[in-house]
């Protein structure tokens, strides 16, 4: 197996070091490239383009003598000609060991024939024939293909289209036209369609020189055909086809083939009969003699006749037509090949590039947005925040008063006692206790508590009102964030919609990866992009969410609990202080609450301080959730445009080897 593919791996190298530079160059280019920017047809064709033989059409009105031409150039009668439109389908002529007829099908069937099949064509019996191809064993053909096609302005307008056709796909043409009506404006309008196509590479051949009366008639044709045809062709040539071909159908070459053929028959023949004694000595002899004298006939008709022939062949102009395929066309062929492959190999490069740089720019500009993206949801948030800020600090402000009223009605509900101490002495006799009448503060506990729960109360509704714009405020956080993200999703969604439109002009490849990872990434756009940034707002969101809620929570369902813990606090605190006082005066102090005293029960109750680090401090809930979001939304922007530089990167290697094809290629194109 090893071996095998050695020999594969040398087969191919020795393949491509017979190659010429050009083809060298488009073997590179092909390797190059990423395999889905192009079709395997495409560099086929290019390669089998500047090896295969130039392409030339013989075409012209029809009945102008084309089949004739073609004729007198293969040097045998094997085209159909005739007065009337005969061509009806494009015949290929190119080199082969034998004359043989391949006919291809519209089906794509191919079947080989012999040349006399042609003769036998009519309409009907074609109609499914796409073309033919006519295999000779001409040298020139090694070069040069010639099309026979269908002629111009015939009533049949399939003719004319098929023939247009092959325009497109040949490297030149000669264009025949009869020599006394050469020149007419329907020719030329015809001619200016694809003449610069062909540029120098084109013959105009006036035919039918015969049946002017003299040269001067002749001369004065070619000069007409000059002037009107000016610029189109690289010369004029006036012909006699029909003198042509019956000059090639007549020379010493066309006699030895076939007498030498004939004669090599006819002895075999006497051959044959006399083994089967079918002739005696003599008669065979006689036989021979005979073959003799006729082959001396036809021998001494031929040289007689073999410089008329010469002459008839100079006559028809012919030779011109050789020596402009010889020297002009020939040359001009393998340069042409070249450089038409160059110039489809650099066109296709061109587009390429046009089309990665295309696809670049897509994701650039989507990088663009996610930019932008990042500087406007810090404008905007910082916009809505300072709005949201101002509603925030006053829910804060709110508790903040209410819990001062609160404080007051327990402060006012107050109430004063006297009690009475006793304070022990020591006397000479003894210790004895004294009574002492003091005015206590004390704290109906039950009466303030029964006031200040009973949720008919105003400031239960006060209180209650804060806890749900508390809640509340939550909707608001949730609009500007979503307006953030609405934003942008607008945006990305027009990129979306633009990027498509934006490639449909430069699309050269439309199998190539990098297209079809675009083609995805845009409809996949949503989880590509928009998602984590969904994410992002919902997760501060949450935060939010759940921040409020705890502070709303406490409030709605922990009021009653905070006032009997406020209030029973204080309670056992005046009562231990009385306790302790009458334990011993000098060293405890009563409480007598101050208001103050009654505010910071309030607040420990009401974990004030809580409510005043999320609603107010400088590191309070809102802020923090815009900071989170802001954060967030940076990062995702920053790991997405990475994602996408690391794409851009890969497109830029990929525009890196195409410019490099190019460059070689336009240093090939100089070298030509
Ligand atoms: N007198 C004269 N007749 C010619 C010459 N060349 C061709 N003809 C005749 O012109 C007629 C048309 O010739 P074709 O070769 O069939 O012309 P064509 O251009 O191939 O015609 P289509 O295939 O029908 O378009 C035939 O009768 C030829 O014999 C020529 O040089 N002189
Ligand atoms: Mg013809």
């Amino acid at each position: 197996m090893l071996k095998s593919y050695i020999q594969e791996c040398k087969a191919l190298q020795e393949k491509f070091s017979q190659k010429n530079p050009t083809q060298k160059l488009i073997t590179n280019c092909q390797n190059t490239l990423n395999p889905n920017d192009y079709t395997l047809s495409f560099f086929e064709n290019l390669e089998q383009k500047s090896t295969e033989p130039m392409q030339i059409a013989i075409v012209g009105q029809f009945s102008s003598g084309k089949s004739t031409f073609l004729n007198a150039l293969l040097g045998q009668d094997i085209l159909p000609t005739g007065i009337t439109p005969i061509t009806s389908k494009v015949c290929k002529i190119c080199y082969g060991e034998d004359y043989i007829l391949e006919i291809l099908y519209k089906d794509g069937r191919k079947v080989l024939q012999n040349v006399e099949f042609l003769h036998k064509l009519t309409r009907e019996n074609s109609k499914n024939i796409d073309h033919f191809c006519l295999y000779a064993p001409i040298l020139l053909l090694k070069e040069i293909n010639f099309l026979d096609t269908p002629g111009f302005n015939s009533q049949n307008s399939d003719d004319t289209h098929a023939t247009l056709k092959v325009l497109e796909q040949v490297d030149g043409i000669i264009w025949l036209t009869l020599i006394d009506n050469a020149g007419k404006n329907s020719e030329k309008a015809l001619l200016k369609e694809f003449s610069a196509h062909f540029a120098q590479k084109s013959l105009c051949v006036l035919n039918q020189k015969d049946r002017l009366k003299n040269e001067i008639e002749i001369q004065t044709s070619v000069e007409y055909a000059k002037i009107a045809f000016d610029g189109i062709f690289a010369n004029v040539i006036p012909i006699s086809a029909k003198l042509a071909l019956k000059a090639r159908l007549n020379t010493t070459e066309k006699f030895l083939e076939t007498s030498l053929l004939s004669l090599a028959h006819s002895i075999q023949d006497i051959a044959l009969k006399r083994t089967e004694s079918a002739l005696s000595p003599k008669e065979s002899l006689q036989k021979l003699q005979e073959l003799y004298v006729s082959t001396q006939e036809k021998i001494n008709t031929q040289c007689s006749n073999q410089k008329d022939f010469e002459a008839l062949m100079q006559d028809s102009n012919m030779p011109l037509i050789f020596e402009f395929l010889n020297q002009t066309i020939k040359p001009k062929a393998s340069f042409a090949k070249a450089h038409s492959a160059l110039k489809r190999l650099k066109e296709m490069h061109i587009h390429l590039h046009l089309q990665y740089h295309k696809i670049n720019q897509s994701y650039k500009n989507l990088q663009k947005i996610l930019r932008q993206s990042n500087a406007e949801f810090v404008q905007s948030c910082t916009t809505s925040k300072a709005k949201e800020q101002k509603i925030f600090n006053a829910l804060y402000l709110n508790l903040d008063v209410l819990l001062d009223s609160l404080a007051q009605k327990i402060f006012n509900a107050l109430e004063k006692q006297h009690i009475i101490f006793y304070k022990d002495t020591k006397t000479l006799l003894g210790t004895k206790s004294k009574a002492q009448v003091k005015e206590v503060t004390i704290l109906p506990l039950e009466k303030i508590k029964i006031a200040l729960q009973n949720q008919d109360t105003q400031l239960v509704k006060d209180y209650k009102a804060i806890s749900i714009k508390i809640k509340n405020f939550l909707e608001l956080f949730v609009d500007s964030i979503h307006q953030n993200t609405n934003t942008l999703s607008q945006k990305i969604f027009l990129w979306q919609d633009f990027t498509p439109k934006s490639l449909e002009l430069y699309l050269i490849a439309p199998q190539s990866q990098a297209l079809q990872d675009l083609y995805h990434f845009t409809q996949h756009c949503y989880e590509n992009i928009l998602a984590d940034f969904n994410k992002d707002a919902l997760v501060a969101t949450s935060f939010l969410h759940s921040e409020l809620n705890v502070l709303s929570n406490f409030l709605s369902l922990n009021y009653n609990n905070a006032i009997d813990l406020t209030l029973t606090r204080l309670d056992l605190r005046i009562k231990n202080a009385i306790a302790k006082h009458q334990e011993n005066q000098e060293e405890f102090a009563l409480f007598n609450p101050t208001l103050e005293n009654v505010r910071e029960a309030l607040n420990d109750a009401f974990c004030f301080e809580q409510f005043q680090a999320r609603l107010f401090g400088p590191m309070n809930s809102l802020n923090k959730a815009y900071a989170q979001f802001l954060e967030q939304s940076k990062q995702t922007a920053e790991s997405k445009t990475q994602l996408i530089a690391q794409t851009s990167f890969a497109l830029k290697k990929e525009i890196d080897k195409i410019t490099q094809n190019l460059k070689a290629i336009r240093a090939q194109t100089l070298t030509l």
